[in-house]
């Protein structure tokens, strides 16, 4: 089976539609899905070893960005939540450094995996990116180094935990925080999440996990690595439509390159 020896099929029945269904509903009910121990051990360490030889061509980039991952807005003060930055700071390798037969790739082409995805986050269909750089990447934290908040431009996120660090490096956040009761944006929550008045809610997650999340409504980090572990994570990225390309600015941004 193409899963077999990838993904623990006997605690995560990926093809049943039961656990599909079970899957779905705690995405739902939780706006995350976090499935730990999903990767087998030894894929696990064939996969580690993988991203450890890769580092060295990681693209490694810092940027400031608002919550929103907006362009500013001078029309507004700086001190609105439009306008208010955080860092991000990270190394990426892009989905042309990942080898044909890796665990990464075979999971993230599966059949198998897909079906259980599109049931999962109820799209009809999923596709990889057009561009040759965004469908699979693997992301690097350093001591120090941070996701800052922020919601997705795409309706949900897979991550794959390769090594945790061994202090902070946590992902946070808050689940359907973009728009208040009344529909509309959410600012004045976003500013007492900046001005550090609410407490997040934290997922614990261990290398193997495998987790699916809503980031588009729900506001999300990765707190600074305050280890000299690296946070080694894999982000596998699909679109609802064939076709899509990440955009050639944020390519550029964040990959540094655009093939
Ligand atoms: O590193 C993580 O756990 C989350 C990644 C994330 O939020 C993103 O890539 O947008
Ligand atoms: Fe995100």
């Amino acid at each position: 089976m193409e899963l077999s020896g990838i993904v623990d099929l006997e605690s995560h029945p990926v093809s049943d539609l039961d656990f599909q269904r079970q899957c779905q509903a705690t995405l739902d009910r939780q706006g995350v899905l976090s499935l730990a121990q999903f990767i087998d051990a030894e894929a696990m360490g064939n996969m580690l070893d993988e991203s450890l030889r890769l580092r060295e061509q990681a693209y490694f980039c810092r940027q400031t960005h608002s919550v929103f991952l907006n362009a500013p807005d001078h029309s507004l003060p700086a001190n609105h939540p439009l306008n208010r930055t955080v860092t991000t700071s990270k190394g990426c390798v892009c989905d042309d450094l990942i080898a044909p037969d890796s665990i990464l790739r075979r999971l993230y082409d599966s059949i198998m995996f897909r079906g259980f995805v599109k049931t999962v986050v109820g799209h009809a269909e999923i596709y990889p990116y057009a561009d040759s750089l965004s469908s699979i990447n693997i992301h690097y934290a350093e001591r120090n180094q941070e996701l800052g908040w922020h919601f997705d431009n795409s309706s949900f996120a897979i991550t794959l935990m390769i090594q945790k660090p061994d202090a902070g490096g946590r992902f946070e956040f808050i689940r359907d925080y973009r728009f208040s009761s009344d529909g509309k944006e959410n600012y004045s929550g976003v500013t007492d999440l900046l001005d550090g008045k609410l407490q997040p809610e934290r997922l614990e997650i261990e290398p193997g996990t495998l987790v699916l999340f809503r980031g588009k409504n729900s506001v999300h980090r990765v707190s600074p690595n305050e280890s000299d572990r690296t946070r080694i994570l894999a982000v596998l990225a699909y679109n609802s439509l064939p076709g899509v390309a990440l955009s050639e600015s944020a390519r550029r941004t964040f990959y540094g390159r655009l093939t």
